[in-house]
């Protein structure tokens, strides 16, 4: 019996991810008939490696989504699906054809066509790639219902370049990756089957992404020998059929490291000599070779600066290596110094990027583009916009974006960030009071174009390069894929990748459209489901900010460490300067011109006289442009400091409502991702309150101020392990003392387990709860563990003897020690409590991992779903 259940089960198609929005699952009987005029052959008016890739998508998807042979047929004029150039199409039946004249480089048109009485749809680009890119559009309209029946659209991207960058190792592991391990690399080298690699390239492609640079931007300068240069072109090989061309990250030492020469000093003749040199021997094995990515100057990288040189002079000498072989530069404008004097009350980390790069304006080659991150500071949870995206006028510029969640949840909280990214696109540098007077839908017929006067210097037009006609410009966003099946972890964490490629291609779409577009794509086209996700999805950033970052501290996460859990305090008095300045008056960083760092003054005026008073720095940037009192009224009515306490309880409140209504899609989509995502939200809960409580915690005791809700360092139905009849556990100190609850935890050193005891008596809500009951209710335990990498300790609960649960804890939190970076929920629905009650947890550790306790909520079960 148990046998046929997994036979059984084991016949229903697994919904790994793998698939991501390319699953092309069978329409439903009533969708499949809006196609039932569907052409059926494919033809093509040319032959390319990119075509031939276009070609077989389409059969494929086509195939399987409408459930009908579909086939290549060349020769077919009529009922066919015609794919071609401008060029090249307009022969034989279409010679006649008018082609729209707007449809520029990376351009695409579908247009359905009568020809020879019999309808046919046209998928015409200006070159081969964009072909590709109309093939996949096609093909996502019909997954999600679409109607195709009278097609006549443009489009064309709104920026050359739109990359992705791996921060891969040659060793396999990936920095800040949080999927596995690399797809490219294992022990230093190239991996033997790259079978992963080309199907990441197709998943790019299919959101119009045009290049990769495979390698941490922390580079190693052995990809760049000659031996090892023939397996980077394997996986150039398997990336050239969908358009995407490879690019390097490059140490700027290698000249000296690996080239034996005594200088790497970018204006040496010798070393211009060796980068030719490289370029030219890299472009024999790869003549697509895309270019150089460097990060120089920073976090312990060298650069120009100890020979005295400038970026200027180090990005040029690469550029003029690559320039004739059509590469580029992505010089990274990440260039700071982190042993900054924290005392020192002028000194700002948040200047360097526009104080280093604004002076080299025009001094740049035209193949180099500065790639600025989107924020002064690091991809956290809210920064304003880097003032280099408009101090920057004769520079081509991309803005380098965070798809892998280095800062915002690592995966494992749900926080799509296409809304984030929408902010800093639409940002108006001339004046961010304005309102953008464009339409965020796409337009179907014509092509997105967005208003390019230079009254309106929108990020999403200056990284463009259309407000000062630059050559070249657009995105960069780090993903750091793995190769883990569903690529980035968290299923809701691949909205992030396609929302990144969809709005590359057209920044005027909104968050909202392209996470339902996903949704259909990715789960189904059910509107229930579309509702739910992306409701969720949309909620998910600004709540995550709630608990994680408020008024514009950024993320006061572990800065120095995980960059995972809170640890406000690692910010502060060090030489990173991502200080708040949090004292027990006030907080936040004076960046003014007038009293502070002089860092608003980077702005243009409007945008400048913003931020330069309190009365106008809109509430969520507030702490990161002034220091201010607790007891401050923000432009919401509130104190800052009640806005801590209340963000914190909403955001985790927040998370917990994601849970319920993800619950509601039970049975609507497959098992497999339903149980993956409800098993992460549940996850995320207890761990926006371990941020909660931490965050509360420690400004209540800084500020001295209490909670005018009363909820901030009063938990009625929490039993500290601490204060539980220990056997074997042993109390210990948790650091910061905000991570645990009541600042210690529980540990126990003995082998064979310990176990911590108390009698459950009730809370307030209990005895209010057992007044209504004359016997006793259902309540849910939540045990608060801490769950390292370096062991596995098994846990086992008992209410008057009565084991009620066990479990493992043997997940892989980026902590080897108890705190905000391992602690971790079990919940226990559904147990039978009465007053007087004995409840034991058992704890037998394992490795390193010694079992730690945190404490225990008990709370009558609510009636939700
Ligand atoms: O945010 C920091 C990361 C580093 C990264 C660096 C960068 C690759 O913590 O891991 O290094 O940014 O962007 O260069």
């Amino acid at each position: 019996m148990l046998l046929c259940v997994f036979l059984c089960s084991s016949a229903v198609k697994a919904e790994t991810g793998r698939e991501a929005w390319l699953r092309y699952p069978p329409l439903s009987a009533e969708l499949k008939r809006r196609y039932t005029n569907m052409p059926e052959r494919i033809s093509m008016s040319s032959q390319s490696p990119v075509l031939e890739a276009a070609r077989s998508e389409l059969i494929r998807g086509l195939s399987s989504l409408l459930a009908r042979k579909i086939y290549p047929d060349d020769k077919a004029a009529s009922r066919a699906i015609v794919l071609g150039t401008v060029e090249s199409i307009k022969k034989g039946a279409l010679s006649d054809l008018r082609v729209p004249q707007q449809i520029d480089e990376y351009g695409f048109w579908l247009k359905s066509h009568r020809l020879l009485g019999a309808q046919s749809i046209l998928i015409v680009g200006q070159n081969d790639l964009a072909v590709l890119y109309g093939v996949f559009d096609l093909l996502s309209k019909v997954s999600r219902g679409e109607d195709v029946s009278a097609l006549n659209e443009v489009q064309s991207p709104s920026a050359k370049i739109r990359w992705v960058d791996q921060w891969d190792n040659l060793d396999g592991s990936i920095e800040r990756g949080y999927a596995g391990r690399s797809i490219f690399f294992d022990v230093g080298n190239v991996q033997r089957d790259l079978t992963r690699a080309a199907e990441y390239a197709r998943l790019l492609a299919s959101i119009g992404i045009n290049g990769c640079n495979i390698n941490n931007v922390n580079a190693n300068p052995r990809l760049l020998e000659n031996d090892f240069l023939p397996q980077i072109a394997r996986i150039a090989d398997v990336f050239r059929p969908w358009g995407v061309r490879l690019s390097l990250s490059v140490d700027l030492s290698s000249p000296k490291i690996i080239g034996g020469l005594d200088t790497f000093d970018p204006l040496d003749p010798k070393v211009a000599a060796w980068w030719h040199e490289k370029a030219d021997e890299i472009y024999k094995l790869i003549p697509d070779f895309g270019g150089f990515t460097v990060k120089a100057d920073s976090e312990g990288r060298v650069g120009p600066a100890s020979y005295r040189r400038t970026p200027a002079d180090a990005a040029n000498v690469l550029a003029r290596a690559l320039a004739s072989h059509g590469g580029i530069v992505f010089y990274r404008a990440f260039v700071y110094d982190h042993h900054l004097d924290w005392r020192d009350p002028k000194a700002d980390r948040a200047r360097a990027a526009y104080d280093i790069f604004h002076p080299l304006d025009g001094k740049f080659d035209d193949n180099v583009i500065i790639q600025i991150k989107h924020g002064p500071i690091d991809f956290q949870a809210r920064e304003p916009v880097s003032p280099l995206f408009s101090g920057m006028e004769k520079t081509n510029e991309a803005i380098e974006l965070q798809v892998t969640q280095e800062y915002t949840g690592q995966q494992r909280h749900l926080v799509y960030l296409a809304p984030m990214w929408k902010e800093l696109l639409d940002f108006d540098t001339n004046d961010a009071k304005q309102k953008e007077g464009i339409a965020t839908e796409p337009q179907s017929a014509r092509r997105n174009e967005e208003s390019e006067s230079d009254e309106r210097r929108y990020v999403k037009s200056l990284v463009a390069g259309k407000i000062f006609r630059r050559p070249i410009g657009g995105y960069v966003a780090v993903v750091n894929a793995g190769i883990e099946e569903n690529w980035l972890g968290h299923p809701f964490a691949m909205a992030n990748l396609y929302a990144y490629g969809r709005l590359a291609w057209n920044p005027n779409l909104s968050a909202r459209r392209v996470c339902q577009e996903w949704a259909r794509l990715t789960f189904e086209n059910d509107p229930i489901v579309v509702r739910t996700v992306s409701d969720i999805a949309m909620n998910s950033w600004r709540t995550y900010e709630n608990y994680t970052g408020f008024l514009g501290t950024q993320t006061l996460t572990d800065i120095t460490g995980s960059h995972y859990g809170p640890n406000i305090e690692s910010s502060e008095e060090n030489g990173w300067g991502q200080w708040h300045r949090a004292d027990h008056e006030g907080i936040g960083m004076d960046r003014s011109m007038e009293t502070g760092t002089g860092y608003v003054g980077q702005y243009r005026p409007a945008v400048a006289k913003m931020y330069e008073s309190v009365a106008t720095t809109p509430d969520e940037l507030l702490l990161f442009f002034h220091h201010v009192l607790y007891t401050r009224v923000l432009h919401s009515g509130k104190t800052v400091i009640q806005h801590v306490y209340d963000s914190h309880y909403e955001g985790a409140d927040e998370v917990a409502e994601f849970v319920r209504e993800w619950r509601t899609l039970k049975g609507k989509i497959d098992e497999q991702r339903y149980a993956e995502v409800l098993r992460r939200l549940q996850y995320q809960q207890g761990h926006a309150t371990v941020w909660r409580d931490a965050i509360c915690n420690y400004f209540l005791r800084l500020s001295g101020i209490a909670d005018a809700k009363g909820r901030s360092g009063n938990f009625p139905n929490r039993t500290e392990a601490e204060s539980m009849r220990l056997t074997g556990y042993v109390p210990v100190d948790v650091k910061p003392w905000e991570n645990a609850s009541g600042s210690n935890a529980i540990e126990c050193r003995d082998s064979n387990g310990c176990s911590a005891t108390f009698q459950f008596v009730g809370g307030p809500e209990v005895n209010e709860a057992a007044a209504e009951l004359p016997h006793f209710k259902k309540y849910e335990i939540d045990v608060e563990y801490f769950d390292q990498y370096n062991g596995a300790s098994r846990f086992r609960v008992f209410v008057s003897g009565r084991k009620v649960d066990e479990w493992a804890a043997d997940d892989h939190f980026p902590a080897n020690k108890v705190g905000g970076d391992s602690s971790t929920r079990r919940r226990i629905c559904g147990v039978e409590l009465r007053p007087g009650d004995q409840i034991r947890i058992e704890g037998i550790p394992d490795g390193e991992e010694h079992a730690g306790l945190d404490y225990v909520e008990t709370l009558p079960e609510s009636d939700d779903p």
